[in-house]
């Protein structure tokens, strides 16, 4: 049997990195851990294939080839699963799809032969059997939660390493709060359900084996929902590991505002070797947070929360949330405000959506407040709901907050303000991983890449150029992470540009092409030189 497996292609959104990653001359941020988990659980006499569609063609023979296609996808990525699916048609392919796309909303594909839904680890086993004795069904679901110390290490070998910025790897899933916007829970379940210390070392053990140095990113949608276990065993261990084979990885997470409470555990989790954090802020307004029942957030000072993390030597990136029904007139200011106090760089805004499956959702459509499906990408200008405070108000306190945010004024103060601030806690020595060129060997083009694209074309080149001197003075030791933000800087840039012309004809576009297809063809001739 020849199965393949294809991740669709996503359009340009905050977390697409698509302006920055010619920089570096990577393809994608991340590769696709769900395909490669299902991918791990398929027979071993299978022939196995996977094409990522943000990094590579699906080719037509790649089609011809496969009995099977296995697809999984965010809804962010509907577009092209619709063109996927006409294609496998095309070629006569059968058709198993799964993943957060599929799994809320599988009434909306009846072109897909089978959709195998849930976590894989209970759904595709049932589907396996069923294939083997020729009587697969159409549909397969699941209303529990599968014990993760069965879910095998995802087949890494299936894709090109060099072709990401980071690898990654989940520990836990499911995450004990209660947000009201986020389907999380319904998902996944409120117990933090995890892996074992000695998955989690296999799993780091075949990354390192198979070469890699440099970026992991922990996907859990919330790390330290089992703060108990974490601290007693998973981050020991880690420290360990790293320590004899002399901190290969840097590690990031997704984790609630209440690590800041907890020295121990922060300090453990730079002692392994995190650098970044992304934290759910949502908003500074408590009534707001009371609302939609984030109540870890409230009644709590969250600009120093955020300094005390950042204190540790992790860099916090936010995520925020305008649209709350008591939300006042002066929330896009007060958004404003804390994004710069607390010297979050890597803000990322939204309006408020209400997800199938969130309980936001059942409560808007009892109130007959729910319009759509969501878009899937909450940064686009678009909301499945109807606010309290109006669409077209929400829409330009949105404009406005993005627009001063990402504008290069704050934005450069923003990171300089923090860079003067950051002061690593962890002076570990640094060691020197030949293998890490191997993997980013085009990092070493960047730095001449930000001066002649965003030093020399682009129209924030004087605030570049300020900053460059500005830390080659005062933090010469970071000034790889002042590139590293002006590079970021530029990318949600482009991106809200296009986003606010998008959103609203009148307002003055980006110049669409120009810098960026610049950009494309300045990668192009240094890689021919290189
Ligand atoms: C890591 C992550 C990211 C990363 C990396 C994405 C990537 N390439 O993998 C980054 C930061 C880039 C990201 C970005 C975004 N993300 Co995201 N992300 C996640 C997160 C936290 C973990 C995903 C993961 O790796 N899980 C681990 C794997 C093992 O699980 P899995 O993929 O779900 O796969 C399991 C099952 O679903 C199933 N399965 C999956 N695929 C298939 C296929 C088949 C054939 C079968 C049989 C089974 C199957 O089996 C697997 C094992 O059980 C999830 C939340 C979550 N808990 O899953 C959100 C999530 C997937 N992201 C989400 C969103 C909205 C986004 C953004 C649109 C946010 C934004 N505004 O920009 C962007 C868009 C991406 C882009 N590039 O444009 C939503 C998707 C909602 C939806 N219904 O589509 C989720 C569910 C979070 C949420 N509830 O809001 N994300
Ligand atoms: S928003 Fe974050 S903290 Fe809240 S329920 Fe969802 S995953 Fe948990």
């Amino acid at each position: 049997m020849n199965a393949l497996l294809v991740y669709p292609d996503y359009p340009e959104t905050f977390w697409s990195f698509k302006y920055a990653l010619p920089f570096i001359s990577k393809r994608a941020v991340n590769p696709p851990l769900g395909l490669l988990t299902v991918a791990a659980m398929l027979p071993g006499e299978w022939e196995k294939r996977l094409v990522d569609m943000n990094v590579a063609h699906l080719k037509d023979q790649d089609l011809q080839w496969a009995d099977y296609v296995f697809i999984s996808a965010m809804a962010v990525q509907k577009k092209s699963v619709r063109e996927l699916i006409s294609r496998c048609k095309e070629w006569g392919v059968k058709i198993v799809a799964g993943g957060p796309l599929f799994t809320p909303a599988c009434e909306d594909f009846p072109e897909v032969d089978h959709l195998v839904l849930n976590e894989a680890e209970i759904t595709l086993p049932a589907f396996l059997r069923d294939l083997g004795d020729g009587k697969a069904k159409k549909l397969y679901t699941s209303n529990s939660f599968p014990d993760l110390e069965k879910t095998p290490i995802p087949l890494w070998e299936l894709i090109d390493m060099k072709r990401y910025v980071s690898l990654n790897i989940q520990y836990s899933r499911g995450c004990p709060f209660s947000c009201e916007f986020c389907d999380i829970t319904t998902l996944y379940g409120h117990r933090a359900r995890t892996k074992s210390v000695s998955q989690v070392l296999d799993e780091l053990e075949r990354l390192y084996s198979l070469g890699w140095r440099g970026g992991v990113f922990f996907v859990d949608d919330n790390f330290i929902g089992n703060k108990k276990k974490l601290k007693a065993d998973v981050l020991p261990a880690m420290i360990d590991w790293m320590k004899k084979r002399k901190y290969p990885f840097n590690f990031a997470a997704e984790a609630s505002i209440d690590l800041a409470d907890d020295e121990e555990l922060l300090s453990l989790m730079i002692r392994t070797g995190f650098d970044n954090v992304f934290v759910g802020i949502e908003t500074p307004d408590d009534r707001a947070l009371k609302e939609c029942k984030k109540f870890q957030n409230a009644n709590r000072d969250l600009v120093t929360s955020v300094q005390r993390i950042q204190n540790f030597g992790l860099n916090v990136r936010g995520g925020f949330i305008v649209g709350f029904d008591n939300d006042a007139p002066d929330i896009f200011e007060r958004q404003i405000e804390f994004i710069q106090k607390s010297k979050i760089i890597t803000a990322m805004v939204g309006m408020l959506n209400a997800p199938r499956g969130s309980r936001l959702y059942e409560r808007l459509f009892k109130e007959g407040r729910l319009l759509k499906e969501v878009t899937g990408d909450n940064t686009d200008f678009s909301t499945n709901i109807i606010p309290k405070m109006g669409y077209e108000k929400l829409a330009d306190g949105y404009r406005k907050i993005v627009s001063r945010i990402y504008s290069p004024r704050l934005y450069y103060e923003r990171v300089r303000e923090f860079l003067r601030e950051y002061r690593p806690r962890e002076k570990r020595k640094w060691h020197f991983h030949l293998g890490y060129l191997r993997w980013h060997f085009s990092y070493l083009l960047a730095p001449f890449k930000t001066m002649v694209l965003l030093g020399m074309k682009d129209k924030a080149r004087l605030y570049y150029w300020k900053l460059l001197f500005w830390s080659l003075f005062n933090r010469p030791q970071l000034l790889p992470l002042a590139l590293t933000y002006s590079i970021y800087g530029f990318h949600f840039r482009k991106v809200f540009e296009n986003h606010l012309y998008v959103g609203n004809r009148s307002y003055p576009p980006g110049e669409k092409g120009g810098i960026s297809s610049c950009l494309d063809s300045l990668e192009r001739d240094i890689n021919r030189v290189w």
